[in-house]
């Protein structure tokens, strides 16, 4: 790990940092290392999984590394929290580990984390009204859509750190930043109104962009440059036109995640209806395609009219990224940084980005470019 950190440090200086410190703020909690989902089980099997603690130390290492000054996130209350999701979601990540270890799941079964095995979907429950069952390891499933999303003892502390950083970022451009960075982990961009899931608890990226709108801001466009569609921020918003939404993604019906969500016809709903875009990319799809649905994006953000941008910054579009096909370099992260960060001002959220060795490298890459975007 080590040396792993130092070689990603060491890359920064010669690389897009170059000699000129970078200016743009970096929030940070501590709480954030807490959360050890210690794998995924993935089709029946538990496998390491790839969102580990040791991304949000390559993370800071490297954007230290890079000039960036390091902001402590501050704790918020939950009010915003509870606008953007069902406080009912809410209240069950901050007790479900409590009540798993009360019921004896990992000191007599075995179970040394949460995950559930019963599903209520929308076709089971036939229109019956969701209930709360009794049993713990009935209500593991309640408000979660897969078997990847595991909770464990420091799950909820740094669930709770990843939002107030995105809150914290948010405040720093409400209060006249022209750009900040939230080292949000674990990501969020998965998670709907009412379900969490794709490694993801409470959506971050959704949270920061209603907050933005609560401090004044009359639109907000969310730029998602992750390699996944951010399936649950389009469906936060999808009926609503003050947040507009965009994603470019691995195609989910090539046979990426999350499967059932990102396709193009995908444009919104009711009032919303106009506001949401999707661009699916071939695998394999690498910076100039990519770039050119950057533009893309961007073009049809502009018109929109935004006050603030909230990028999700997944990282994972990356060529050595282990858990999409795409083949973007950190020159198309840079290219990319740039676009999305000189439309307004700017919070950048980090989403998803699993290749330790790049990770670092790719990040001070779209920092980087997001601040020449934004000051340039
Ligand atoms: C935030 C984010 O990027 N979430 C993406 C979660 C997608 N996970 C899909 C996992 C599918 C199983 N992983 C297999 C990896 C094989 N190398
Ligand atoms: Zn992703």
């Amino acid at each position: 790990m080590n040396a792993l950190l130092l070689h990603s440090a060491a890359r920064e200086r010669g690389g897009w940092g170059g000699t000129v410190s970078l200016a743009v703020p970096g929030v940070w909690s501590e709480d954030c290392l807490n959360h050890e989902p210690d794998g995924e089980v993935w089709l029946g099997v538990r496998e390491p999984g790839t969102e580990v603690p040791a991304r949000a130390l390559v993370l800071r290492v490297a954007l230290t590394a890079a000039g960036a000054p390091v902001v402590p996130a501050r704790p918020h209350g939950e009010e915003i929290l509870r606008a953007v999701h069902d406080p009912e979601l809410v209240d069950h990540l901050a007790r479900f580990w409590h009540d798993w270890v009360a019921a004896g799941f990992p000191a007599q079964y075995g179970r040394d984390r949460a995950v559930p095995y019963v599903f209520p979907t929308a076709g089971m429950l036939a229109g019956l009204p969701l209930r709360s069952p009794p049993a713990v390891h009935g209500r593991a499933g309640r408000f979660c859509y897969d078997t990847m999303t595991l909770v464990g003892p420091g799950s909820w502390a740094a669930i709770r750190g990843a939002v107030d950083a995105a809150l914290t970022a948010a405040d720093l451009v409400s209060s006249g930043e022209r750009l900040a960075y939230a080292l949000c982990r674990p990501p969020g961009h998965h998670v709907t109104r009412d379900a969490y899931g794709g490694s993801c608890y409470l959506n971050n990226a959704a949270v920061a962009a209603q907050a933005l709108r609560a401090a004044g801001a009359g639109r907000v466009a969310v730029i998602d440059i992750d390699a996944h569609h951010g399936n649950g921020t389009q469906m936060i918003f999808y009926d609503r036109p003050d947040v507009w939404y965009g994603s470019l993604h691995v195609d989910p019906g090539a046979g990426w995640f999350p499967h059932y969500a990102g396709y193009a016809s995908e444009r919104g709903r009711g009032a919303g209806d106009g506001f949401n875009r999707n661009l699916p990319l071939a695998p394999g799809t690498g910076d100039d395609d990519w770039l050119a649905a950057v533009a893309a994006l961007c073009g049809e953000a502009r018109a929109a009219g935004p006050d603030a941008v909230v990028v999700s910054l997944g990282l994972d579009a990356a060529a050595a990224d282990p858990e999409s096909p795409l083949q973007v370099t950190e020159a198309g992260y840079h290219a990319a940084g740039r676009q999305v960060a000189a439309l307004a001002p700017t919070v950048l959220i980090q989403e998803g980005g699993y290749d330790l060795a790049s990770l670092g490298g790719f990040a001070v890459a779209a920092v980087t470019g997001a601040a020449a975007g934004a000051y340039g």
